[in-house]
């Protein structure tokens, strides 16, 4: 059998490929070790490998990313992001302790990186569709988020120290997709859009024909591309979550860079209020779909007043920079977030509708009239949220107006 040579010339690797790379290259199984591999990545992506030493249970997780996304062929994708999404695990990693996982090794011509398996957690999206709480994870995903977003911003980091990271996480290609996904196709009728066929007119009506709206949209996207706030996820949508009972791990920060604040807050607001839409839609009426909407409204109402609380106090212990302290710049800065966290929450509820990458939340509804009902809540709501953005500052909010549009 001819050995691969991994040092030379950046190849995909099958299954049997991953097995060859961990023997040679990692120093992480023993030598007597029988490794068997199988690729279980469901991501639009990349390529995730879980090799197991079938001797002593030993496993170890190898991403590698491809040269164009596995979801469309359309989106050429540097295969460098894999080092962004290594160094930026470790960043998280020291500034959010226990929720980012281990990484052991990064391969800049394999574009490769080898990381801890989560195998014994769950990814939170699958989690919430078999209807599952975790009493721990708002708790865990707040201290996430501002640990990751306040520690990297200009507030708390020497200006020509974050400067050379904003350098650093300059991740151009990842940002295009999500500048034309998130901020530009959704609103108005691109050929990459992938409407269900009941909510085209409604998608027409509420965007498409709307230019005060389209309008806002437009003040969003180059906000996003110009506010380098602070080193962002940049993908934190529920299926870039692991969890188990008492633990939660983030992962897949490909689309990192510097950015604002609120895009990830919005997201993880946006995939919980996904989940209340396909509970609504697919529970039976009963004591059991009472208590799980009850506990992802809660989950909703604490991500943002939480996060809030946990800001304020991290700020207050951390702020270094001198005219940060001057009296009212800490509201006038958060509430900036809080209005940013509002508008992303609507635009990633509309693009995943409307779009051309969906979640499985709205498209495992297989009743047609339900399915078409939680669209039309995510779409009104999602245009709601974009609209009135700085006067959503608070749990409450959110929730007010999810009840006032419930049908
Ligand atoms: C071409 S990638 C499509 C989507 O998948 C990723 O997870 C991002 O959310 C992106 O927008
Ligand atoms: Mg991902």
């Amino acid at each position: 059998m001819s050995k691969l040579d991994f040092t030379k010339e950046y190849f995909t690797m099958k299954e049997s490929d991953v097995v060859e790379y961990a023997k040679d290259v990692l120093d992480f199984f023993d030598k007597d070790s029988v490794l068997t591999c199988k690729e279980i990545g469901d991501g639009n992506l990349n390529y995730v490998f879980r090799v197991v030493d079938e001797k002593n249970e030993k496993s170890i997780i190898i991403k590698q990313a491809g040269p164009v996304a596995r979801i469309s062929d359309e989106f050429k994708v540097s295969p460098d992001r894999n080092r962004i999404e290594s160094e930026i695990l470790k960043i998280q990693h020291s500034l959010a302790p226990g929720l980012v996982p281990k990484v052991y090794h990064h391969d800049a011509i394999m574009n490769c990186c080898v990381m801890e398996d989560l195998s014994d957690h769950i990814i939170l999206r699958t989690a919430l569709l078999q209807h599952k709480k975790f009493p721990l994870l708002i708790d865990h995903i707040t201290t996430y988020m501002v640990n990751t977003l306040l520690l990297t911003s200009d507030v708390v980091m020497e200006h020509k120290e974050k400067k050379e990271l904003v350098k650093n996480f300059i991740n151009p290609e990842l940002s295009e997709i999500s500048e034309d996904l998130v901020y530009t196709e959704p609103f108005f009728d691109c050929s990459r859009n992938d409407v269900f066929e009941p909510t085209e007119k409604l998608a027409e009506e509420l965007f498409w024909n709307d230019e005060k709206f389209l309008l806002e949209t437009a003040k969003l996207k180059f906000d996003f591309m110009t506010n380098a706030q602070c080193l962002i996820h940049g993908d934190l949508h529920s299926g870039s979550i692991f969890v188990k009972e008492n633990s939660t791990k983030v992962i897949d920060p490909e689309f990192a860079f510097y950015g604002p604040a609120g895009y990830d807050v919005g997201n993880v607001i946006a995939h919980f209020v996904f989940a209340l839409v396909n509970a609504e839609a697919t529970m039976n009426d009963g004591q059991e779909k009472e208590d799980y909407l009850a506990w992802l409204k809660e989950s909703i109402l604490n991500l943002i007043d939480i996060f809030k609380y946990k800001f304020n106090k991290l700020w207050n212990e951390k702020v270094s920079e001198r005219v940060a302290k001057y009296e009212g710049f800490k509201e006038y800065y958060l509430d900036r977030i809080l209005s940013d966290t509002a508008a992303v929450t609507g635009l990633e509820l509309c693009r995943r509708v409307i779009g051309l990458a969906h979640v499985k939340d709205i498209t495992t509804i297989q009743d047609a009239v339900e399915r078409a009902a939680a669209e039309r809540f995510c779409l009104v709501f999602g245009k709601e949220l974009i609209m009135n953005r700085d006067k959503i500052t608070d749990g409450k909010n959110y929730l007010d107006l999810i009840e006032s549009l419930k049908r």
